[in-house]
């Protein structure tokens, strides 16, 4: 089990930098970094804007639970504290395994309570589907169909408008 899709987004301190440590954290499993875009705060909307971006990642050691556990400890490295309260409340760091692939190319689906995989809510966010289209024009989510096709529903069309590429904020390295 080796790719997968994840979710990086912060609203707090350098936001930035908060996304530029995610990307290096995770190393050479980089494959393909999307656009960094500026979103309005889904969910909890009395915070503030976040920016959000999508990576592919490949490593052939790595199974969902790898996955999982390397986006937490890059959360507790950005200095993430959780306050369980406000479920969609402001961070530092969020790194969201969306959808994990074997080699063959068959999605990976788990409803293990600690690692739902395809993520359970990422067919409603706007700030995850709309960057990874950058990096896979042609994605689809398990169970879900075409990303191209979800950003058409109209609650997700109307968020999607609302999303602003910020391309003085870019994630690949300035090698
Ligand atoms: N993450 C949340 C809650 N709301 N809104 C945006 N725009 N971007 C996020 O990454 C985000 C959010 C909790 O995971
Ligand atoms: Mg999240
Ligand atoms: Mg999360």
């Amino acid at each position: 089990m080796t790719r997968a899709v994840l979710s990086i987004g912060s609203n707090l301190d350098d936001r930035h930098a908060n996304l530029r440590g995610a990307v290096e954290g995770l190393g050479e499993s980089v494959v393909l970094v999307s656009g960094t875009y500026e979103t309005p705060p889904w969910g909890d909307t009395e915070q503030p804007s976040y920016l959000n971006a999508v990576v592919l990642v490949v490593d052939p050691a790595a199974d969902p639970r790898v996955w999982l556990e390397r986006a937490r400890s890059l959360e507790s490295d950005a200095g993430r504290v959780r306050d369980p309260q406000r479920r969609f409340g402001p961070r530092t760091l969020d790194v969201d395994v969306i959808a994990v692939w074997t080699d063959d190319g068959e999605p990976v689906l788990s409803d293990d309570p600690e690692l739902i995989l395809p993520h359970p809510r990422a067919h409603e966010r706007a700030f995850v589907l709309k960057p990874w289209l950058d990096i896979q024009p042609y994605a689809q989510l398990p169970g879900h169909g075409w990303v191209t096709d979800l950003l058409n529903l109209p609650q997700l069309a109307a968020d999607a408008q609302a999303i602003t590429p910020r391309p003085d904020l870019t994630l690949e390295s300035q090698e």
